[in-house]
């Protein structure tokens, strides 16, 4: 058979074939798209269905579903607002800047008594940057530190009980400055991991490694282990600097420590947030191959929730004000949007090393509140927070999603005279 009689056989087939669907899309037209017109003819209801309706929706509305626990933030156990309250018992020399306390660690109970360790800076002036710094002028508000902690028997009234970890000689880990604290519970002992610094802050950057100690009882005394617990990253990778903000959890059996860096220096850097994980407290650390585990979030603040971990994720990057849930420990996803965080935060965590793959959550800790004082006595303060993001409490105090904020506080976040200047009528970009 000649070949153009055979092409003219297989375009008739091809013709007779594309017809007939094309006949049939019309007349029958596909259940699913009538199924989807009706549906959108139909509206969204206006009693907001508690799961995923099955139905055409906006991304907006697949992110409702897909990435929080519940429809309204009201309800959902991620979600809180936050309230603040001063602290009675820590002096601060009438503001003059010569003694600052800060980066407070989580808080434990133990003989009936909370307990919290932080950094605290006792100089006799303020920080002066780090080109006026010597051995006794600080460079930052956490330079020439020690790690001090305190007691309390209700939260609110804090007793300064002395030092924990005094920095040590040169050339040992810390012996600038030891700072930004944080503690583990391990099989009966203790153990302080903390930001070991062997230059003034703001040398070359903010640049340390993590040091640990470790002692029988909460009141000490406090054994150095004398070595780097965790160590820099290799040279051009995100954790060359700086290893910040030790924070360790007890966790499917193991330590994970999560810590914060820096990817440059400030003033232009960005933070993230690692984890290193350890059967010992004292190592060896490996850090998690999936590091950075999160793009926001200036300092560490975590809690076991349910099977997972939660955070909060306060400053720095495009998700900060968030609180961030993962179920694995691991990945983490925005779980709610949130506003006035508590800005290093240290929760009192009951569950914080028992890794019963059950956690609660928490209600309260101590933070920090940095700037303090004139401008060049510059100081920081703890005071408490207090949240609902609890399984085992339900206050609607705390899940308010409309605060109200005086004017005062919109005013106080005035326009600079250049940018006045600049938006003078007229002038405008
Ligand atoms: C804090 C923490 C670390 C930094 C500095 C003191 O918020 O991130 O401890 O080094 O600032």
């Amino acid at each position: 058979m000649r070949k153009t009689a055979k092409q003219a056989i297989y375009l008739g087939y091809f013709l007779a074939a594309y017809c007939l669907l094309g006949i049939n899309a019309c007349a029958e037209p596909n259940k699913g798209d009538e199924k989807d017109s009706e549906l959108a003819q139909a509206g969204f209801p206006w009693d907001i269905p508690q799961t995923k309706p099955d139905r055409p929706l906006s991304a907006a509305m697949e992110r409702l579903y897909d990435n929080y626990l519940t429809p309204r933030p009201e309800d959902n156990e991620l979600f809180s607002s936050f309230k603040y309250t001063r602290l009675e018992g820590f002096d601060y020399r009438d503001g003059n800047g010569t003694i600052s306390r800060r980066d407070p660690s989580k808080i434990i109970k133990e003989n009936g008594k909370y307990y919290v360790w932080y950094t605290r800076r006792d100089t006799p002036v303020p920080p002066r940057g780090a080109k006026n710094s010597n051995d006794t002028i600080p460079s930052t508000d956490w330079d020439l530190c020690e790690i001090w902690y305190a007691t309390s028997e209700d939260g609110f009234t804090w007793e300064e009980q002395g030092v924990a970890i005094p920095r040590p000689p040169k050339p040992t880990v810390g012996w600038r400055s030891v700072t930004t604290t944080d503690i583990l519970k391990w099989k009966g002992k203790y153990y302080l991991y903390y930001q070991g610094f062997m230059e003034a802050s703001g040398t070359k950057g903010d640049h340390c490694p993590v040091a640990a100690s470790y002692a029988d009882s909460p009141d000490g005394p406090w054994t150095a282990a004398d070595k780097i617990i965790i160590p820099n990253g290799e040279p051009g990778t995100w954790d060359q600097y700086s290893i910040h903000d030790p924070y360790p959890l007890v966790y499917k059996g193991k330590i994970y420590v999560y810590f914060k860096a820096a990817y440059g220096d400030r003033p232009d850097y960005l933070v993230g947030n690692g984890l290193a994980i350890a059967d010992d407290p004292l190592g060896p650390f490996t850090k998690h191959p999936l590091n950075p585990l999160f793009n926001s979030g200036h300092e560490t603040a975590l809690f076991p929730f349910k099977e997972g971990i939660a955070s909060l994720t306060i400053r720095n990057g495009n998700e900060s004000n968030t609180i961030q849930y993962a179920s694995d420990g691991v990945n983490f996803n925005i779980a709610a949007v949130t506003q006035l965080m508590p800005t290093a935060a240290g929760a009192y965590i009951p569950d914080a090393f028992t890794s019963n793959g059950n956690g609660r959550g928490i209600t309260w800790g101590l933070h920090h509140f940095t700037g303090q004082g004139k401008k060049e006595q510059k100081y920081s303060i703890l005071a408490r927070f207090d949240c609902d993001l609890s399984l085992d409490v339900h206050d609607p105090g705390m899940k308010n999603t409309q605060l109200w904020l005086g004017s005062d506080v919109y005013f106080s976040q005035g326009l600079s005279a250049k940018q006045r200047e600049e938006r003078m009528g007229g002038n405008e970009k």
